[in-house]
């Protein structure tokens, strides 16, 4: 059936623009924007197109809301009011580069560029104005450069020591799947457009399998759900090698062609064996022995696993671990085996033309976001400190750990701070100066997916509002402010999609952007779902070619994409990485630090909400009714204990930090684990702080990961506060709408 035009006529005012989703989601969906008389009605999810298949979802169904929400910031601000106080008033643009360009002059006379640091991540994801939109910009000034590790740099690290930078399983062949190993992703809330693939699957026989501390929608929707300790995954996955070799499950033709280093591994795994690794995750021998088992022998076998399992202090290394299973039984072999994790490895994109990272000063120096708190605040032994941050895409307020402290650093009255927003979110509330963004009805731009195979392009539907500029014009009137003539920062959008993209390749061949303009998206020439059997025989892009049991790559200690860092490959050497998969026990738990869990004895995890896209959305009123009070869940064993009744004010806290919310009881957790969902703001809680207060900044043992899942805390009932609204049910991790 033919394709809607990219601008079809529908009646004699009404169009239909063919848009992308530019959230930092796994799904990407191709949107049909109805536009009238240079408004936007509505969007909805293409129904042509193979992922979305019509539908979008509870955060993205009534996006021009928050295109036309009246709490838009449309033009540029200056602050007024003190830090924090969120009092702005309005500026030109003019005004508000002359006086990020002679603030920046006067910080790199007095301190160098480096006291200055972009902090941004994927507030968007197009190529254009997503991760990298800034780097050429920042790397030429010479600022500090923004280690952005906030995502699945962990788990890529460990995936790539093992398989290497393979676009792995296809997701839309999961429905050949056999057995569906979900672990540590909550699908329906987090991926849902791969749910109706898993659901056929599911109709064909296939097992569905959840291995998540908490019973979330995924879980309850599985054929069998395995609650775990947080934090033990690695433990677990030695533990299925382990019963998977003594059980002679394993398929050797594959282990003797297409692996390395199975001796090794398999010496590695005698240490594992289900009943010490009961003893370690909490799971019983029985289970482990029978999901080993399952898993060997049901092929072709899927594991989906999530950037939940790399918020760990062992995260890269479980994730080593894991990527070893499939090779082991031949998962490979068919359509629908092997690892879906980051398909995006397929997109042939030319990051560097974006980062420019040949304008990078030698010895330039990173910081992690994640250190954020302690860089503002003398931490870090920065010398220069930093004097000015430059916040574009990014929301750190919520988003990252040791609020409390970025709160402080935030507060500092010799800090420059220029946000770029679409909203006064948490964090721009403390800006100087405020530039108002567009959101993507209002720009142009080109999506990769890292949840599928299809390259979407994204056309303006609607005329910018206001003064708000997309992210590509900002940094292009940064740039001539700041005296750059190098022609990368007079591109247009189109010329940059263009150069950035390797359109010779054969994943795209026979598609130009005039495809994409009459099509809207394209699906990578890499064979279809039927076909797509990657590492059927081998060919895994390592440097054996084959999957590493022992990693080559090892000998060279932890590292980071340098996609996430600017472009920057400079690494700094740290302690050796361990070559064969290994468990490493989390940080805060009553195994490991006894003294700690008797004071803090409940381990909190912060997994992603349901009806925000990490904190996009938590101030729309729509999704806020849908999301709830910021909540906590806790088993009634442990509720009980605390005197803690469904519905109560309860503070969640430890030495970093607190916050309050109110108490979910139910034993869709494990004894012992309270979940506490990421996104909402502070201004819209009862403490002003929210989950990320609790939260430590220590990193994993791969990829500069975060450590989220490791982190105790304790929880008491806080006054005789009550709900606020007679919605108690709702904002529970694991509610169902
Ligand atoms: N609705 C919604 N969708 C989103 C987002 C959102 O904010 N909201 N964010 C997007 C982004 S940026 C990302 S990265 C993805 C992330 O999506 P997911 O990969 O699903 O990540 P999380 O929601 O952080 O965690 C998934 C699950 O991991 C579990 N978990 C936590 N710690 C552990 C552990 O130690 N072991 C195990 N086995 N499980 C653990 C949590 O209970 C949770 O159910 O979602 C994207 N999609
Ligand atoms: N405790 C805990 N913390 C976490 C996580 C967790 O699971 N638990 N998850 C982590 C993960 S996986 C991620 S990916 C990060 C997410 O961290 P962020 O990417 O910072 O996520 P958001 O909160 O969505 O912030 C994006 C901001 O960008 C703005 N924005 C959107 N589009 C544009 C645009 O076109 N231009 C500009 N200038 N701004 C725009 C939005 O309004 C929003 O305020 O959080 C991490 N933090
Ligand atoms: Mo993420």
């Amino acid at each position: 059936m033919p394709r809607t035009q990219a601008a079809t006529k529908t009646d004699s005012v009404k169009t239909v623009v063919r848009g992308a989703c530019p959230h930092d989601c796994p799904d990407t969906c191709a949107m049909l924007v109805t536009v009238e008389d240079g408004r936007a009605l509505e969007v909805r999810g293409d129904p042509e197109h193979p992922f979305t298949r019509g539908a979008l979802c509870v955060k993205v169904n009534d996006y021009v809301e928050r295109v036309y929400s009246p709490e838009r910031v449309l033009h540029p601000l200056r602050r007024v009011g003190p830090k924090g106080s969120g009092k702005f008033e309005r500026i030109g643009w003019d005004a508000a580069l002359n006086e990020i360009a002679s603030r920046f002059k006067a910080i790199i006379a007095e301190h160098g560029a480096q006291a200055i640091l972009p902090y941004s991540y994927l507030g968007t994801e197009g190529l254009l104005n997503g991760l990298n939109v800034g780097d050429a910009f920042f790397n030429r000034l010479g600022a500090s450069i923004s280690e952005r590790t906030f995502c699945a740099s962990g788990a890529i690290t460990g995936y790539m020591m093992t398989v290497g930078p393979t676009p792995g399983t296809d997701p839309e062949s999961l429905v050949h799947s056999r057995y569906i190993v979900i672990w540590a992703c909550n699908v329906i809330s987090t991926n849902l457009h791969l749910w109706p693939i898993i659901a056929e699957a599911r109709r064909r026989g296939a097992k569905v399998v959840v291995i998540d501390p908490m019973r979330n929608r995924t879980a309850q929707e599985a054929d069998w759900h395995i609650p775990i300790q947080p934090g033990t995954d690695g433990a677990l996955a030695l533990g299925m090698i382990n019963v998977i070799v003594n059980d002679n499950l394993t398929d050797n033709d594959y282990i003797e062609k297409y692996t390395v280093g199975y001796p090794e591994l398999k010496q590695r795994a005698r240490e594992y064996p289900p009943e010490r690794v009961s003893s370690i995750t909490g799971i019983p021998a029985a289970d482990i022995v029978q999901l080993a088992r399952e898993y060997a022998r049901t092929q072709p076998a899927a594991i989906r696993f999530g950037v939940g399992i790399e918020r760990q202090p062992g995260g890269g290394q479980c994730v080593r671990a894991i990527s070893c299973l499939p090779a082991l039984v031949g998962a490979w072999r068919k359509p629908g085996g092997g690892l879906v994790f980051m398909p995006n490895f397929a997109f042939p994109v030319k990051y560097e033309v974006l980062m420019r990272p040949d304008f990078i000063r030698p010895g330039t120096r990173h910081i992690n976001q994640y250190h954020l708190g302690m860089a503002l605040n003398g931490g870090l032994g920065l010398a220069p400190p930093l004097k000015a941050l430059f916040v574009y895409n990014s929301n750190p307020l919520v988003v990252a750990p040791d609020q409390d402290r970025i709160v402080a650093g935030l507060s500092r009255e010799d800090l420059f701070t220029v946000v770029s927003e679409q909203f006064i979110t948490d964090t721009a509330e403390f800006a100087d100066i405020v530039l108002p963004a567009t959101t993507q009805l209002e720009q142009f731009d080109l999506m990769f997916s890292w949840g599928h195979l299809y390259l979407t392009l994204n056309m303006p539907a609607i005329a910018p509002l206001g003064e708000a500029v997309p992210n590509t014009e900002m940094f292009r009137r940064l740039a001539a402010r700041m005296g750059f003539d190098d022609a990368c920062f007079k591109r247009t959008d189109e010329e940059t999609v263009l150069a950035i993209i390797d359109w010779a390749a054969p994943a795209l061949s026979g598609v130009d952007l005039g495809v994409l303009k009459r099509d809207g998206y394209a699906r990578l020439k890499v064979g279809t779902p039927d076909t797509f059997a990657p590492h059927a025989e081998g060919g895994f892009p390592t440097a054996s070619g084959k999957t590493e049991f022992v990693s080559s790559m090892a000998a060279r200690g932890n590292f980071v994409l340098p996609l996430f860092r600017q472009g920057s490959t400079q690494f700094e050497p740290g302690p050796a990485v361990d070559p064969i998969p290994s468990y490493i026990a989390p940080r805060e738990s009553a195994q490991t630090n006894p003294a700690l869990a008797a004071r803090y004895p409940l381990n909190i995890i912060s997994p992603k909400s349901h009806a925000f896209l990490n904190s996009c959305y938590a101030n729309m009123p729509h999704q806020r009714r849908i999301a709830g009070e910021p909540g906590v869940t806790i088993h009634p064993e442990d509720a009980a204990k605390r005197g803690i009744a469904e519905a109560r004010v309860v503070r969640v806290f430890n030495d970093r930090g607190s916050f309050k919310a109110l108490a979910h009881v139910s034993d869709a957790v494990r004894p012992g684990v309270v979940v506490a969902p990421l996104g909402y703001w502070r201004k819209f809680s009862r403490s002003r702080s929210t989950v990320n207060a609790a939260n430590s900044s220590v990193l994993a043992d791969l990829g500069n990961a975060p450590t989220f899942s490791d982190n105790l805390v304790e929880v008491e009932a806080a006054g005789q506060d009550q709900a606020r609204q007679d919605r108690a049910g709702q904002g529970r991790a694991d509610e169902t709408n």
